[in-house]
């Protein structure tokens, strides 16, 4: 019997998924993938955030090698594997549901795939990026072309990827791989516990606002600028009839809600 790759629990709206085999630090076999698809294809309807982490010291190693390897794959037979994980982090992208990713170590070949997939990036200080995949003899097949590529640019991937080099947390948000990091050592809280505040922080936000958000931008980034900017006023138009819209607008109106400041 295959160990569960996912545990999840939840905090009040915030679903905690968690990658569960640092034995392998979290590498990804075909049965995990497949957990990830079924899991992110069935959000339960509750629950506003998902808040993704992982168990050990290692965000996740990217594709299992081990399996790859004893498979001895055909083309076709590991086109299909990447469609599998293609599908999977497209419901992780796409689900409407907002994912806030909290990353260590290494976030490495379909590790990193899979963060880009996530929408809110947190990091810890041990935290690292990198696409090996030319020095394994591979190519990504997790979506890093599209997903990677969009958040550092094309032409930063090739030179991840033809180098195979090790991009720190530091390096990795001036890039816009992570969002947050937050360093223990020079008094920050621990990465889990700012992935939480956001998570909760997001959902307070109109549902409708973060379904529209986490699936509208990315799409109208496929489509030319004149679909876009109609695309926009539709989303526009239905996100705003959602029916807590007059009374957020309201209490801003009433002074009663947050100002927009450097201190908020
Ligand atoms: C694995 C994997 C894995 C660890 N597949 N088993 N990804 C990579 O090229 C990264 C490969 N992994 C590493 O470089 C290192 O394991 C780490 C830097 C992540 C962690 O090092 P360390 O010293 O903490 O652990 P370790 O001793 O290397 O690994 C512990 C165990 O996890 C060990 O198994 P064991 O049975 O000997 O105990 C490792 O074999 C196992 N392990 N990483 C399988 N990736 C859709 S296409 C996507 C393409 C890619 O992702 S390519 C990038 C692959």
């Amino acid at each position: 019997m295959h160990k569960p790759y996912l545990s999840v629990t939840e905090d009040g709206p915030v679903a905690v998924v968690t990658l569960s085999r640092p034995e392998k630090r979290n590498a990804i076999d075909e049965a995990s993938v497949n957990e990830i698809e079924a899991w992110f294809s069935k959000i339960p309807p509750h629950i506003r955030v998902v808040l993704m982490k992982a168990e050990g010291d290692h965000f996740c190693a990217g594709l299992d090698l081990r399996e790859h390897h004893d498979k001895a794959r055909s083309g076709v037979e590991f086109m299909r594997v990447c469609q599998g994980w293609h599908r999977a982090f497209d419901r992780i992208q796409h689900s409407g549901v907002p994912v806030v990713a909290v990353m260590q170590g290494a976030v490495v070949g379909g590790g990193l795939e899979l963060a880009s997939a996530a929408h809110v990036r947190v990091a810890d200080a041990s935290t690292y990026f990198a696409l090996p995949e030319g020095t394994r003899g591979i190519f990504t097949g997790g979506g890093a072309t599209v997903r990677t590529a969009r958040i550092i640019t094309p032409g930063r991937m090739v030179e991840m990827m033809l180098t195979g080099r090790v991009v720190d947390v530091h390096e990795g948000k001036a890039m816009g791989l992570c969002h947050y990091i937050c360093d223990e050592a020079k008094g920050d809280k621990p990465a889990a516990e700012l992935g939480m505040e956001l998570a909760r922080k997001i959902a307070g936000n109109a549902p409708l606002s973060n379904y529209a958000i986490v699936t509208g931008i990315h799409k109208i980034a496929d489509m030319s600028a004149t679909d876009g900017l109609y695309t926009e006023g539709l989303i526009m138009a239905m996100v705003q009839s959602g029916e807590d819209v007059q009374a957020r607008l309201g209490d801003f109106v009433h002074k009663r809600a947050h100002k927009v400041t450097l201190e908020s």
